[in-house]
């Protein structure tokens, strides 16, 4: 009985699972719950789902995306004697939980730098997206996925492949998109719904961001930031800013690229790199982690000094010989 057969008996015996997915909810995340819900109610098990933020307006075409509840107290949340964390690497990214849940604790991701914070850590490192896990996990307890559960799990691999496009793409993930496909999913609908379907503020946004580009290490690092007065100007939200570091990353030549956005509490920085350098080490001496390739943190400052932070250590691990000396 391997952690896969473990997992399935015990939510065989649940009359209910609390699900939890991350802050910031992207695709992968909300598609995994989204798909994992649907499975278990089909078992005739209740489920919640419960997120730190509202869903991206850009994802409110998942199937039932409407039963992810924004919750921000612990009080408000129902316990079932089963919780799963959905692409979640520590309890920092469910920010409503003060402790760990009660019962069962249920961890499924694919983040290296998981903390292992379940009674059941299903970690893999080395999977593209949650998404591919929860599709292995459905597929090893035998259940048929429906179009709406097959239309989630292709959006939680496409979203963090980047649209089949960054380093975790794989033969498999591939694989699996193709089988998501021949069970009726529309890459051009998720495409569609998930990439071209942005607000004009966006775009306005977008524009301001591009304007603070910055490159350092002879054109080895860029990044940009986003002030809150530039997303109050353009009328946007965090979720406007998903993606947006992938344009200093798109420049020729560019290593690693930064994104600075500016919180309510401080910084969220995102950490992009084309290979050599892991910015998941970075992420992680800053208190965030990741994976190699893109990775994240939070800090408590202006941004100003989050770039003043951050830069040197990315123009250290580059081992950059023009900057090193200057900071
Ligand atoms: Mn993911």
């Amino acid at each position: 009985m391997d952690l896969y057969d473990t997992i399935i008996h015990e939510l065989e015996k649940a009359p209910g699972v609390t699900l939890f997915i991350h802050k910031s909810p992207d695709g992968d995340a909300l598609g995994s719950a989204l798909a994992l819900s649907m499975a278990l109610e089909s078992q005739a098990k209740d489920t919640f789902i419960y997120c730190w933020d509202e869903v991206p307006y850009f994802y409110r075409f998942l199937p039932q995306w409407e039963r992810i509840t924004k919750v921000r107290r612990e009080g408000d949340v129902s316990f079932y004697p089963i919780s799963v964390g959905i692409d979640s690497s520590d309890l920092g990214r469910l920010p409503f939980l003060w402790k760990r849940p009660p019962g069962l604790v249920i961890n499924i991701d694919h983040h290296p730098t998981n903390a292992r914070w379940g009674d059941l850590n299903l970690v893999e490192p080395q999977a593209s997206a949650t998404g591919e896990i929860i599709f292995r996990l459905l597929e090893r307890w035998g259940l048929p996925l429906t179009l709406d559960m097959a239309t989630c799990l292709y959006t939680a691999i496409f979203t963090d492949t980047g649209g089949y496009r960054f380093a975790n793409t794989t033969a498999l993930s591939l694989l699996y998109g193709s089988r998501l496909v021949k069970m009726g999913v529309s890459p051009y609908h998720v495409a569609t719904h998930v990439y071209e379907s942005y607000s004009p503020g966006r775009m306005h946004l977008l524009g301001l961001t591009l304007s603070t580009l910055v490159l350092s290490c002879e054109g080895r690092l860029a990044w940009v930031v986003v002030t809150r007065a530039m997303m109050g100007e353009t009328d946007t939200g965090p979720e406007d800013t998903e993606e947006f570091v992938n344009f200093p990353k798109s420049i020729k030549g560019v290593e690693v690229a930064l994104l600075f956005r500016e919180t309510d509490s401080g910084v969220k920085v995102s950490l992009r790199s084309k290979g050599r350098v892991d910015v998941a080490v970075i992420a992680s001496s800053l208190g965030g982690g990741g994976h190699k390739a893109a990775a994240g943190c939070d800090l408590s400052c202006s941004t100003v000094e989050a770039v003043e932070r951050v830069v040197p250590l990315v123009e250290g691990a580059l081992a950059c010989s023009t900057c090193s000396t200057d900071s």
